[in-house]
């Protein structure tokens, strides 16, 4: 195959958020999709709306992996393999600052965001190494590049996840694998904050309150399809979006 022409892509975290954004986006630019998360009722409403393939599992069990592994193997099989592995599922519980941090918490985002990307890319590589042309784009965070005071657990997470993508683009460039990092500012999604904060709805839109134009997920799945659509041999190392409201960590506007 002369290039990534075949367009056949796993996405994570599709049940909401960036992960279903992304879904639509790639299903709407013709890719064929499977789509991967732990909520089986929201994978068959976004299947039914995209024509996205629905594969419900839990990225950090290593059966649910396999399994996941054995049923893209075999569906991409006719239609050229698997060339695109999309990880998008991760999350952030709690903003404890350490002096109160909750290892439970700690605990969870370093299996979904770190464990279970490792996981997803183990399982792939063979098929994405096979392709010719592969591509991993891994979703982290501004949190991953810069500490905040209350994000320690998730900053170390996602700064984690931010060194296993380093580490793989080096290992993975003999094999033609390009791997690329997406790490986005402030997302307005429905559900990242609130799980963040406990369900809290009046605290999560405190978050946003004010702020002209967070970004949206449809907006960072516009940056993921750029990103994975360009010729293979262009790898995009590291993309980070914010919205134009937050410069910087420090400096999100917020009008009255
Ligand atoms: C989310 C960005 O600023 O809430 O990944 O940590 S932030």
């Amino acid at each position: 195959m002369a290039d990534n022409t075949s367009r056949n892509a796993l996405i994570t975290g599709a049940s909401s958020g960036i992960g279903a954004a992304t879904v639509r986006r790639l299903r709407s630019d013709g890719w064929n999709v499977i789509a991967v998360a732990r909520r089986e009722d929201r994978l068959a409403q976004l299947a039914a709306e995209t024509g996205a393939t629905p594969f419900p599992a839990d990225i950090t069990k290593d059966d649910d992996v396999a399994r996941l592994r054995d049923y893209v193997t075999e569906a991409f099989r006719e239609a050229g393999g698997l060339d695109t592995l999309v990880n998008i599922a991760g999350g952030a519980r709690g903003v404890d600052r350490m002096a109160t941090a909750d290892a439970d918490d700690w605990d969870w985002m370093f299996q979904v965001n770190v464990v279970g990307t490792m996981k997803l890319i183990k399982a792939f590589l063979p098929e994405l190494r096979r392709h010719g042309h592969g591509t991993v784009l891994n979703l982290t965070s501004t949190a991953g590049l810069s500490a905040y005071e209350g994000g320690a657990g998730y900053n170390a997470a996602k700064f984690g996840q931010h060194a296993i993508t380093n580490a793989l683009r080096l290992e993975e460039a003999e094999n033609n694998v390009r791997v690329i990092e997406v790490a986005p500012g402030l997302v307005h999604t429905e559900e990242f904050t609130l799980n963040r904060l406990g369900g809290d709805q009046a605290a999560a839109d405190k978050v946003y309150q004010g702020v002209e134009n967070p970004l949206t997920g449809d907006d960072v799945a516009e940056v993921v399809a750029y990103a994975v659509t360009l010729p293979h041999h262009i790898n995009l190392d590291q993309i980070v979006i914010r919205p134009v409201a937050q410069a910087a960590d420090h400096k999100l506007i917020r009008r009255a």
